[in-house]
């Protein structure tokens, strides 16, 4: 039975990986921070809590990560762990530096120290681009404009570097956005559901944005998941570019998003300027064509599929509030 370490367990991408590697047998250990408690309710949404062995991990940590390391036994480590909120991180720049940069360094080194024969996945992103022209592949410079993309650079660099120089089989997914019904509700897109919910719902009557005009490539988390596992089961490690190829902007996803409850958007979207960034990505748009040729990936959900799931989840959600309290007294 191969064994796998998820660090970052909590997060959207956590359960939906644990769920795939666990359909294909993998015994699974998944690192994550004691204080983050309540955020296990995502494993619990997915059904996937009772598979999963919890180990207390914080990439600030050292010594935690061996530890981790040493307990688990894994043959594959997917470290989706980070601070991954872009606008929080030029509110704490140190901070996003030492746990989404400096973090993937000691993973690598704990790897390299305890067994260098446990293959790696990193989390890296889309946001390194910054404004480089689209569409963007494996073969674009990188121009991250945050600090948030300066320490993923960082990380991928890391990454790369501990492949070539200690011959880790260590790969980084340049992952475009994707989503969920799990998706943390400070990004844009659960934010738009969620406010869509309450308004037709009648709880609300305004969602308060920032940069409408922003265009991302979002794909499906439980697409992109898949890809990840792809990557480390190939003969050679490498990076791939993963997204959909489509490219939408906020205000595109509000409308979908509206009229999926039969709403107009202009009637309920405003914008606050509080939610504009010192420094914004303005258009990504992902090649996958490496991905499709080398892993025989693509996505199966497409935008529309993708808004109608998340918005029909976060309506349910206030259509039967009792069952949504169960599930959340299951698990304090
Ligand atoms: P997410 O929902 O923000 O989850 C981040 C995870 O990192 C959470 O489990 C969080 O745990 C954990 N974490 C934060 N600081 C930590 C620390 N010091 N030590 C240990 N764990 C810590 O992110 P996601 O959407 O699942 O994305 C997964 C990864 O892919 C992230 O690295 C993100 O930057 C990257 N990425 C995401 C996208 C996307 O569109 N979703 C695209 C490209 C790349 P807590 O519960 O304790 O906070
Ligand atoms: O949903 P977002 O916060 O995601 P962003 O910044 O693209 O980052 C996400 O995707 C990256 C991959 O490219 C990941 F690496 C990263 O960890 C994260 O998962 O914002 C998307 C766009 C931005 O242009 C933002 O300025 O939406 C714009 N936006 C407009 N109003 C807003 C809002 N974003 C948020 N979060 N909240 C708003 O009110």
């Amino acid at each position: 039975m191969k064994r796998a370490l998820i660090i970052g367990i909590t997060g959207q991408d956590g359960p939906y990986l644990a769920k795939l590697l666990v359909n294909k047998g993998y015994k699974v250990y998944g690192g994550y921070r004691r204080s983050s408690t309540r955020n296990l309710w995502r494993l619990h949404y997915l059904d996937v809590k009772k598979d999963v062995e919890l180990i207390s991990l914080d990439l600030i940590d050292q010594t935690s990560i061996m530890a981790a390391i040493k307990q688990s036994r894994p043959d594959e480590i997917y470290n989706l762990a980070a601070q991954s909120f872009v606008g929080v991180s030029f509110e704490e720049a140190i901070a996003t530096g030492e746990i989404t940069g400096l973090g993937v360094t000691r993973i690598l080194d704990s790897i390299r120290q305890t067994n260098p024969r446990i293959k790696f996945y990193q989390a890296s992103t889309s946001e390194m681009f910054g404004d480089a022209l689209p569409p963007q592949s494996e073969k674009t410079l990188f121009e991250p404009n945050s600090p948030y993309a300066a320490a993923k650079l960082y990380a991928h660099w890391a990454t790369k570097s501990y492949r070539q120089g200690y011959g880790l089989f260590a790969c980084s997914g340049i992952l475009f956005n994707h989503e969920s019904p799990i998706r943390g509700i400070e990004f844009v897109t659960r934010k738009i559901t969620d406010g869509v919910a309450r308004i037709k719902m009648g709880y609300s009557d305004k969602i308060y944005l920032g940069n409408l005009d922003a265009k991302r490539d979002w794909g499906f988390a439980g697409d992109y998941v898949e890809a990840m596992w792809l990557m480390l089961q190939q003969k050679k490690a490498d990076d791939y570019v993963i997204a959909t190829g489509e490219s939408h902007t906020v205000k595109e996803f509000c409308e979908e998003a509206f009229s999926c409850v039969g709403l107009n958007w202009q009637k309920y979207v405003e914008v606050d300027k509080k939610f504009l960034r010192p420094n914004d990505v303005h258009y990504l748009l992902g090649d996958p064509a490496k991905a499709k040729k080398e892993l025989n990936w693509q996505p199966k959900v497409n935008f529309k599929e993708l808004v109608k799931m998340m918005v029909e989840a976060d309506l349910e959600k206030y259509q039967n509030p009792l069952k949504h309290t169960r599930q959340f007294l299951k698990h304090i």
